[in-house]
């Protein structure tokens, strides 16, 4: 399968892809104007983040939207939630030139030399491309598909190799088990990577709305696995999570994996995960039963306000903040006071927060920017800082002030 991604391929042999369907967007991108002061502020008591907003050129409605990967500072690789792709070059932000843009989707694009994926994007409802990684030319996703040999919700990861001009399907590198079948709300399900170390890749999976399969077995529901890159298998790495469709980062730094995944009614969590160890759900949380439907979760969860007898979250938000997307700000990035420290997004609370770390401890939690729904957030090992809304904006730092 074979993506075009190249402006200079437009209007060859792809009817559906024209640049007029873009200029208005394109015009849009391009109107920064460099004599304005930067868009919004990101405000600490030990620092201030100046930072650009910008738009990107994706229709993901209703939210949630798809995520993204970095590939220099200034370009970027926007995966919209059913497969649509924007390659751009957001230049040196003032004037914001874009170097390249066009848009195909994954299913839809012509079959080359390659093999196609076995399945089209499921992307009704919450569902579609949920997570990414990349590393050199290879791109993971992580999305939903409705089997057709066994009939029913999957996540599955596939790895693609992304070209100057074209995406190919490789491989899939695991499905979820079994498949759902019935009302589903795919907003549980996960499916968010992260590369960890050189040739393993985690994917963390929420209960799929089957809260009851999440401490058996002989599920993918509600687990952590690992996924080794070179061919052996994947393996179960914790289990226990509720909805980890936020964020899951790897801190190369001190080989530390962190989990954010909603609660039910508060008890959202940051767990810093170990290997073999269960992080309570259904059984335990810190949340309460919905008002509205207090037998649905009461069946599972009856020790609310708790977690004896499971691994503890470093730290929990009640009420909940919807938390999304994580990241570590770098050991050595000009802000020494945030060296090694959480970046956390609340979507419910359009809030962007810093995790204040005392070795593995939580010590608080402070807010940095309100009024963005951070979808996926990435920072670079300069401490430049990369966010992506559900309505698609795009911001990303200019410049850091210590206070
Ligand atoms: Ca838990």
């Amino acid at each position: 399968m074979t993506v075009v991604l190249g402006a200079h391929h437009l209007g060859r042999g792809q009817a559906s892809l024209e640049a007029d369907d873009f200029a208005p967007v394109l015009e849009e991108w391009l109107t920064l104007d460099d004599e304005a002061p930067l868009d919004v502020r990101l405000e600490s008591l030990v620092a201030a983040l100046d930072a650009r907003v910008y738009r990107i050129p994706i229709e993901d409605d209703p939210w949630p939207s798809g995520p993204f990967e970095v590939l220099s500072d200034s370009r970027f690789l926007f995966i919209g939630r059913c497969g649509e792709l924007v390659y751009a070059d957001i230049g040196d932000g003032r004037a914001a030139t874009l170097e390249k843009l066009v848009a195909s989707h994954l299913d839809e694009a012509p079959v080359a030399a390659g093999r196609r994926a076995p399945e089209r994007v499921h992307c009704e409802g919450n569902a579609g491309i949920k997570g990414s990684a990349l590393r050199d030319d290879r791109l993971y996703l992580a999305l939903h598909v409705r089997g057709e040999s066994a009939p029913g919700l999957h996540i599955v990861v596939r790895e693609y190799r992304l070209g100057d001009n074209e995406l190919q399907y490789e491989r899939e590198l695991f499905r979820s088990f079994p498949p759902i079948e019935g009302e589903v709300s795919e907003e549980f399900s996960g499916g968010r990577l992260a590369l960890v170390g050189d040739r393993r890749l985690a994917l963390a999976l929420g209960d799929f709305d089957r809260p009851e399969m999440v401490q058996r077995d002989d599920t993918a529901m509600g687990k952590v696995f690992m996924i080794d890159l070179a061919g052996d298998g994947a393996r179960e790495y914790t289990r226990g999570h509720r909805s980890p469709s936020g964020g899951l980062v790897f801190d190369a730094a001190t080989g530390q994996l962190w989990l954010s995944e909603h609660g039910p009614r508060g008890g959202d969590e940051i767990n810093l995960l170990e290997p073999g160890a269960n992080y309570g759900w259904p059984v335990v949380s810190y949340g309460m039963p919905y008002p509205n439907d207090p037998q649905r979760y009461a069946r599972y969860a009856h020790r609310w306000q708790q977690h004896e007898g499971f691994e503890k979250p470093k730290t929990s938000f009640v009420p909940s903040i919807g938390l999304g997307p994580v990241a570590v700000y770098p050991h050595d990035g000009p802000v020494a006071a945030w060296a090694g420290h959480l970046l956390l997004a609340g979507m419910a609370s359009n809030t962007l927060y810093r995790a204040h770390r005392e070795g593995d401890s939580i010590a608080y939690v402070e807010p940095l920017l309100a009024g963005y729904r951070i979808r996926d957030m990435r920072i670079d090992s300069q401490g430049t800082l990369f966010l992506k809304t559900d309505d698609q904006r795009f911001i990303r730092t200019e410049g850091t002030a210590l206070r």
